[in-house]
C-alpha cells in the first residue's frame, strides 16, 4: 500500500485549497477545517487563509489521510503508442506514408480557449515542443476559437483531412461532452467518421474519456505535438497496412 507523504514516509500528509463564499476571518476558518473532517481528514489544519472581495474567501488546508492505495491493483487506459521525436515522426512518414499529412485543429463550440490548440499546433510550439506546423510532411490548419462543429467538419472535406484535432477547455456544465459527441455524430451522419483520425484534448480530458465518446485518442495537460504526432502516425500506417 502506498499513502501520501510529507515529513515521513506513509505518513499521510496533504494540502488541500479552496474557496468559501464566507468573509475571511475566525467564522470562515472553522467552516474550512469543518469542510476538511467532513472529507475525511481528522484534525485538518487551516495554514491559510485569504479574503477574495466581500464575502469571499480561500483556504489551504493541510491534513492526514488515514487511507491508501495499492498501485499494483491501479488500471489506466492512456495511448500506448511509443512517443518519437519530431525527426523520428518526420523520417517515418517518409518511409513508410511517403506523402504530406493533413491536420485540422480547432477549440470547437462555444470554447473560446486558444492557448492548448495552438501549443499543439503552432509553429514555435509550448514549453520547448516545436508544434506541428513546424514538421515537414504535416500540413496543419488551426482554425482557432468558438468554430462550430459543421465549419470544422466543412473544412476537414476541403482539404482532405486525415486527422482532426479538437480541443475542449471549458467543462462547465459538460458543455465539452455535448460538443464532442455533436462531432461524432455529425462526421458518422457524414460518412467521414472511419475517413479520419479523430483526437481530442484539453486540460480535463484524459485518453479513457475520449475513448468512451468515441474519438480514437484524448491528451490532457504536459502532452505536446509529439505525442499526437506519433499516435497518429503510428495509426496511419497501421490503417495503411491493414486496408
Ligand atoms: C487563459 C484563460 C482564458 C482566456 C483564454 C484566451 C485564449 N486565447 O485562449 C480567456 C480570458 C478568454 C478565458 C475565458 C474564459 N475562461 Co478561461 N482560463 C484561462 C486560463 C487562465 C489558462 C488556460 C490556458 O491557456 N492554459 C494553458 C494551455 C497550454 O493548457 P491546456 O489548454 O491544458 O493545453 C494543454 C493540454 O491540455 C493539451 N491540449 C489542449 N488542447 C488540446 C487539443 C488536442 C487535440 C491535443 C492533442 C492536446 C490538447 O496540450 C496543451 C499543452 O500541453 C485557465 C486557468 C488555468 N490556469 O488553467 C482558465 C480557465 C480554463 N477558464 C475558465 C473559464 C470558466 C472561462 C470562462 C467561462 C470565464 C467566464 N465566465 O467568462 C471564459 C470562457 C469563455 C468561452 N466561451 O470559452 C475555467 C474553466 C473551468 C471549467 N473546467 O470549465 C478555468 C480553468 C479557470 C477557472 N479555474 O475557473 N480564459
Amino acid at each position: 500500500m502506498i499513502k501520501p507523504y510529507g515529513d515521513t514516509m506513509g505518513d499521510g500528509k496533504v494540502q488541500l485549497s479552496f474557496s468559501l463564499p464566507v468573509a475571511a476571518g475566525a467564522h470562515g476558518i472553522e467552516c474550512a477545517r469543518e469542510i476538511a473532517r467532513q472529507m475525511g481528514l481528522p484534525d485538518p489544519a487551516v495554514v491559510d487563509c485569504e479574503p477574495m472581495g466581500e464575502g469571499f474567501s480561500h483556504y489551504v488546508v493541510y491534513g492526514m489521510v488515514p487511507y491508501g492505495v495499492d498501485p499494483a491493483t491501479i488500471r489506466v487506459r492512456d495511448v500506448e503508442t511509443p512517443v518519437m521525436s519530431m525527426e523520428e515522426i518526420e523520417q517515418l512518414i517518409e518511409d513508410k506514408l511517403g506523402r504530406d499529412i493533413v491536420f485540422v485543429g480547432a477549440s470547437t463550440g462555444s470554447d473560446a480557449h486558444t492557448v492548448g490548440i495552438d501549443a499543439i499546433m503552432n509553429m514555435k510550439g509550448f514549453a520547448g515542443h516545436y508544434g506541428l506546423e513546424r514538421y515537414k510532411h504535416i500540413k496543419a490548419y488551426n482554425m482557432g476559437s468558438q468554430v462550430p462543429n459543421e465549419a470544422f467538419i466543412k473544412k476537414a472535406r476541403e482539404v482532405n483531412a486525415d486527422v482532426l484535432l479538437v480541443s475542449q477547455t471549458v467543462t462547465q456544465k459538460d458543455v465539452h461532452l455535448h460538443n464532442l459527441v455533436e462531432l461524432v455524430e455529425l462526421l458518422e451522419a457524414e460518412k467521414m467518421r472511419d475517413q479520419v483520425i479523430l483526437v481530442c484534448g484539453g486540460a480535463r480530458i484524459t485518453h479513457e474519456l475520449a475513448k468512451e465518446l468515441g474519438y480514437d485518442a484524448g491528451f490532457g495537460p504536459k502532452k505536446y505535438a509529439e505525442d499526437v504526432a506519433s499516435f497518429t502516425v503510428q495509426e496511419l500506417i497501421r490503417r495503411k497496412e491493414q486496408a
